[in-house]
């Protein structure tokens, strides 16, 4: 056998290796972005969307009315938990509609406070890019301070504002529970019918219903169907 061939065979596979190899680099570059980096996939299933919430206010006209434009506090929970994914603070339309934005999409237990209402909270809520109107339901008045509950230190404060108006010394907005810009009778009216209610009122059910002023359908804490 000639000496020289186990050289010239170590020679040839040297190459044939290094050939292979070179080829198997470039194809991992090749896929680098696939594999490197798995926040990047976390973000391609992510498309940031928007929901449409309506909600059902007491004590004012039928809408459209101003007295229908207020403050909500929308907080979105990864659903059976109290951990909070987002909250912010939207202003509902004259007919009680509001919006948020940059959702991403999951299902979520989704709680909607009023500025002086208790709040109201519907589980397990999916939000896909088209996701119908959700409606929130009622929302009950009289929790002048904000502990979700309707007490007496609630009416402490409407009745240290009674009788006042929007600009007048010693007005108090929190009391205003039909966002009329007077402290009066009709918000007593209101704080007396709710009251020792607390929240949060679970919301069941699906599809949405026309708004109305709804004033009459008052119900016992607990939970209402929508
Ligand atoms: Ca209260
Ligand atoms: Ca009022």
């Amino acid at each position: 056998m000639d000496a020289k061939m186990p050289y010239r065979i170590r020679t040839v596979l040297v190459v044939v290796f290094s050939v292979a190899f070179a080829l198997l680099l470039l194809a991992a570059l090749g896929n680098h972005s696939a594999w490197a980096d798995p926040t990047e996939v976390t973000i391609n299933q992510t498309v940031p969307t928007t929901i449409t919430g309506t909600v059902s206010l007491q004590g004012r006209p039928v809408p459209p009315d101003a007295s229908w434009i207020t403050a909500l506090n929308v907080t979105f929970y990864f659903t059976g938990t109290s951990t909070v994914y987002k909250s912010v603070n939207v202003t509902t339309t004259n007919t009680g509609v509001f919006t948020v934005t940059g959702l991403d999409l999951y299902t979520w237990d989704i709680r909607v406070k009023g500025l002086h209402s208790l709040a109201n909270k519907k589980n397990n809520v999916t939000v896909v890019t088209s996701t119908a109107p959700i409606n929130f339901g009622l929302l009950y008045e009289g929790d002048a301070d904000g502990n979700n509950r309707v007490n007496i230190l609630d009416f402490s404060i409407l009745a240290t504002a009674y009788g006042k108006q929007s600009g007048q010394p010693g007005f108090d907005v929190r009391a205003d529970f039909n966002n009329n810009g007077r402290i009066e009778i009709l918000d007593f009216s209101l704080l007396a019918t709710n009251y020792l209610m607390q929240g949060d009122i679970m919301i069941t059910g699906g599809a949405p219903e026309a708004l109305d002023n709804k004033k009459e359908v008052l119900s016992p804490v607990g939970s209402q169907t929508q």
